[in-house]
């Protein structure tokens, strides 16, 4: 089968107000914002070496985690399903992503959560033609059985995963290809994931399992020496670029792009 071809990304600046973004590491300090921006131009670099045309929309101040747009939709190949983002600091940044959302597909092509459901699309994974989605504090049952029903029209399916200790699910769980998953923490004995080679990356660098894979490439966090090894062993050409100051928000690689 051929793998599918990536043509665009869609990415946000990061916001001065990215300083004061959610975070559950600050120990590991504030955001640097010089650095954050000039990770940032990496990034879309990075992106760019997998033959992808970027988009990048202008920051939005008032919603300081509006650089991860990744949580406020999921583009399938059959159309694009804004989330119902599960923080209330966040939820408005989906409005914010509709008229980007609306260059690239046709109105009838837009799908739209709604209240009670809630969903971040940091927690949703797919691997071949299903979605993994985490139920987490920002992605709720509804949220999951909402988003099934629009995916199974599209002849996918979806099955939920409980996300306990991390913030999302990609976090702790990416789908590499070739049948092999990244994995830590608590994924690692979920049944879910028991049919895939599963290389489990080791607590110091839980944070470098969340890569992006894309049109034959795969994109990681450098400084996650494990990672990138077993990459390399497996056979993959790699691009490694530092996300170290989303990092301190909470933020990795999959969060900073929508792409499709
Ligand atoms: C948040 O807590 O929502 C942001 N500070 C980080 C979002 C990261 N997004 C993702 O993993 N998809």
């Amino acid at each position: 089968m051929n793998e599918y071809r990536y043509q665009h990304c869609i990415v946000r600046t990061p916001s001065h107000s990215c300083l004061e973004g959610i975070t559950t590491s600050a120990f590991l300090g504030k955001v640097d914002y010089e650095n954050a921006i000039r990770q940032h131009e990496a990034y879309i670099r990075a992106l760019e070496q997998t033959g992808v045309r970027v988009k990048v929309l202008p920051a939005r101040e008032e919603f300081p985690d509006s650089c991860f747009v990744e949580d406020v939709a999921v583009i399938t190949p059959y159309g694009a399903i804004v989330t119902n983002p599960g923080a209330p600091s966040r939820n408005g940044e989906k409005e914010a992503i509709i008229p980007a959302l609306k260059e690239f597909f046709p109105e009838e092509k837009i799908y739209y959560l709604q209240n009670p459901g809630t969903m971040d699309g940091g927690d949703v994974l797919l691997i071949e033609n299903c979605y993994y989605v985490g139920i987490s504090r920002r992605t709720n049952v509804d949220g999951f059985c909402q988003f099934r029903e629009i995916v199974r029209g599209f002849g996918m399916d979806a099955v939920a995963v409980p996300v306990t200790d991390i913030l999302h699910l990609k976090t702790g769980v990416v789908y590499v290809g070739e049948g092999r998953v990244l994995i830590s923490g608590e994924f690692i004995r979920r049944p879910e994931f028991d049919g895939f080679e599963k290389f489990e990356v080791p607590e110091e660098e839980a944070y470098g399992a969340n890569i992006i894979r894309m049109n034959g490439k795969i994109i990681v966090a450098s400084g996650y020496p494990s990672v990138s090894r077993k990459l390399r062993e497996w056979g993959y050409d790699i691009i490694e670029t530092d996300t170290s100051e989303y990092k301190k928000i909470d933020g990795g690689l999959t969060c900073l792009s929508l792409r499709f």
